[in-house]
């Protein structure tokens, strides 16, 4: 975590800013933005693109979103995402702002870009999230092209994991950078929050959700206060991990309610997961659960259930981060 006195001093460290007075560094908000996982790291850059030329955070997530759901390597989120067992390419994503408007789609198909879906739902329309047909529907009403998502290597890891049909999710707790369907980790989701330069705040998240899920499965990503949630008031939170623990809980809401009595962001996602543990003690023992947030100060914490989980921070040029998360089991 990095506080603010410690940021103005990196920013000096850097050279390039030297000349910025410690005054006008105190009226500006500096702009942050962290994301879920390994290709947090590219997505954060895509955002960082924004954020730096004092673009808002929602601007910023969903150019982060966008990038991830665009990336051939990832088989989680987006275009190249694993399907569902009927082979299905179905995908969740949502998109809030800290003045509290937000929009989703969930079990949307044949659509490159969720994110940016669930950003017209929330801006065009009077509701909050838009499911299957018809989000589809809708998305081609706004101009979003129909795509077949399934790739090659996504359909041939479906199709060998028909030969046995069996549904394990598997905990993400080690995972490959640039995870192909082929490997162990058969979900992860990018979550990112942004705070801008305004000190304002914003969330996304965007999933393909478990591979070779039931058709209509719904995860935590798109439903608000689940795997998303964002209060200027106070700060964000993002999800990634089995979804249905983060439903049960509405664990980023309360997460970002935990920061509101005073907790730290990583208090705060620890407090989320002790509450996930014990309602379900032997359950959480072999699934992951990884929350992350930032407060309204731009801190950020995260927690997960089991190690493997990581982080990446971006707040200035060349300065990216891949954290460890702290986990609430040790390494076995
Ligand atoms: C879901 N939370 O659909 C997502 C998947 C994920 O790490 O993040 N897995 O349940």
């Amino acid at each position: 975590m990095i506080s603010r006195r410690q940021w103005i001093t990196g920013i000096s460290a850097s050279g390039a800013s030297l000349i910025v007075p410690q005054a006008f560094c105190r009226e500006q908000q500096q702009a942050r933005v962290v994301s879920t996982w390994d290709f947090g790291v590219g997505a954060n850059q895509a955002a960082w693109k924004t954020l730096r030329a004092g673009g808002s955070a929602l601007d910023a997530v969903e150019q982060g979103a966008r990038w991830a759901e665009s990336d051939l390597c990832n088989a989680t989120v987006g275009r190249c995402g694993n399907p569902d067992r009927d082979g299905h390419v179905s995908l969740d994503a949502s998109i809030m702002d800290g003045d509290g408007r937000c929009g989703s789609v969930a079990a949307l198909e044949d659509i490159l870009h969720p994110i940016s879906v669930a950003r017209r739902v929330m801006e065009k329309t009077p509701h909050v999230m838009l499911v299957g047909a018809g989000a589809q529907q809708f998305a081609v009403e706004q101009g979003f092209r129909k795509k077949n998502l399934l790739s090659p290597t996504a359909k041939e890891a479906w199709q060998e994991w028909k030969k046995e049909s069996k549904y394990r999710p598997q905990m993400n707790v080690e995972r490959l950078s640039k995870a192909m369907p082929g490997d162990k980790t058969n979900h992860d989701t990018l979550g990112m929050l942004a705070i801008d330069s305004n000190g304002r705040l914003a969330g996304a998240c965007t999933t393909s959700g478990m591979a070779w899920k039931l058709r209509g499965r719904v995860g935590d990503s798109p439903i608000i206060g689940a795997g998303l949630y964002v209060d200027n008031e106070v700060g964000a939170a993002t999800a990634s991990g089995v979804g249905e623990e983060m439903i049960r809980n509405a664990a980023s809401f309360l997460v970002v309610e935990m920061m509101r009595q005073g907790k730290s962001p990583s208090e705060a996602c620890l407090a989320a997961l002790e509450r996930i543990v014990k309602k379900r003690e032997e359950a959480s023992k072999n699934l992951q659960v990884c929350l992350l947030a930032m407060n309204k100060h731009g801190e950020v914490g995260a927690y997960a259930l089991h190690h493997g989980f990581v982080y990446a921070v971006c707040d200035h040029d060349k300065d990216e981060r891949l954290l460890d998360s702290a986990s609430v089991y040790a390494k076995s």
